[in-house]
């Protein structure tokens, strides 16, 4: 068993981009996180990308809004993101309020400025396999990672678990693309699967991100398998001084003596999404300045 050490990686591409932000004359990198009430896990997950962006030389802005703004003003808040020239990237925290439509939300943000590659234009280009695309950050990391640990990837079966537009579905299609790492023939489980153990148990990759904590178990995974756990889930633990601590969407203790590779949750998926995001925003920078 082998274990992908996420914070370790995240690091590397954060040196990386330090490079080559210094080496930029003439300008900043700057990207707006717009975060939409208090969920506490929102709060943690931007302010983490407000340190990493800071220690890469990235400027950040970050927006706060009420739980009760409304769609047309967030919309119009996005808009002005939009038309300032000095912005490049813009990141709009999910998940938002339930009277806020996402799909509205997301497709109002510029492709150009979209680093999270949420929008309809940049889920296009992926499906089209352009290489200029945005990519979501934690499927973008997710594939680093198998690049990064040399995991073949080529005539493997890749099985899915979840179809989110943030997650699975963009997952799925960087596995099909041609090329490394892709080649790859891929199955989508979900909810609605039946007999889900027949599909992942003929896994040789598994990436879970259905949202429920432990739900991957040792008898549905084939021994030898790789497992990228992106689930990030809360549960409660009176043994810590938050009242809570994170587990993945796999059994990680009884899963992981049966794999080749496996990411932990803390310190797998979760940095790498907010190192990609970081090269998102560089490349959203680099591209409005050619
Ligand atoms: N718009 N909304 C938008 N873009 C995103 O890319 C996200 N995501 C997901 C939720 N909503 C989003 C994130 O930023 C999940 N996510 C995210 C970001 C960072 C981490 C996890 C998820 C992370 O850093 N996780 C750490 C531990 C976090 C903790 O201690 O609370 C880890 O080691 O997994």
């Amino acid at each position: 068993m082998d274990l992908i050490n996420g914070n370790e990686i995240a690091q590397e591409i954060i040196e990386e981009l330090k490079i080559e932000v210094s080496a930029i004359q003439g300008g900043k990198p700057c990207v707006v996180f717009i975060r939409v009430g208090e969920d506490p896990a929102s709060v943690s997950y931007v302010s983490k990308k407000e340190k990493t962006a800071e220690k890469i030389g990235i400027e950040s802005r970050l927006q706060l809004y009420p739980n009760s703004i409304s769609q047309d003003e967030l919309l119009e808040e996005i808009s002005l993101a939009n038309n300032n020239n000095e912005v490049h990237g813009i990141l709009v925290q999910a998940p938002l309020p339930d009277h806020i439509d996402e799909r509205t939300i997301f497709n109002h943000v510029s492709p150009s400025k979209d680093v999270d590659g949420f929008n309809a234009f940049n889920l296009g280009k992926l499906c089209q396999e352009q290489e200029d695309a945005f990519i979501s950050c934690t499927p973008a990391g997710i594939i680093e990672l198998i690049k990064r640990k040399n995991i073949t990837t080529e005539g493997k079966h890749v099985v899915v678990l979840g179809r989110s537009l943030i997650v699975g579905k963009p997952a799925g299609m960087l596995f099909l693309r041609k090329g490394f790492p892709g080649n790859a023939t891929v199955t989508f489980c979900h909810s609605r699967t039946p007999d889900l153990e027949n599909h992942t148990r003929r896994a040789d990759i598994i990436i879970a991100a259905i949202g429920k904590p432990q739900f991957v178990t040792k008898e549905m995974v084939k021994e030898g398998a790789t497992i990228i756990d992106v689930g990030i889930n809360r549960i409660e633990d009176s043994n810590k001084k938050s009242g809570f601590r994170l587990v993945g969407d796999v059994d990680f203790e009884q899963v992981a003596p049966q794999t080749k590779f496996i990411t932990p949750v803390p310190g797998g998926v979760g940095p790498m999404t907010v190192a990609m995001l970081m090269k998102n925003t560089v490349q959203a920078f680099k591209g409005n300045h050619s």
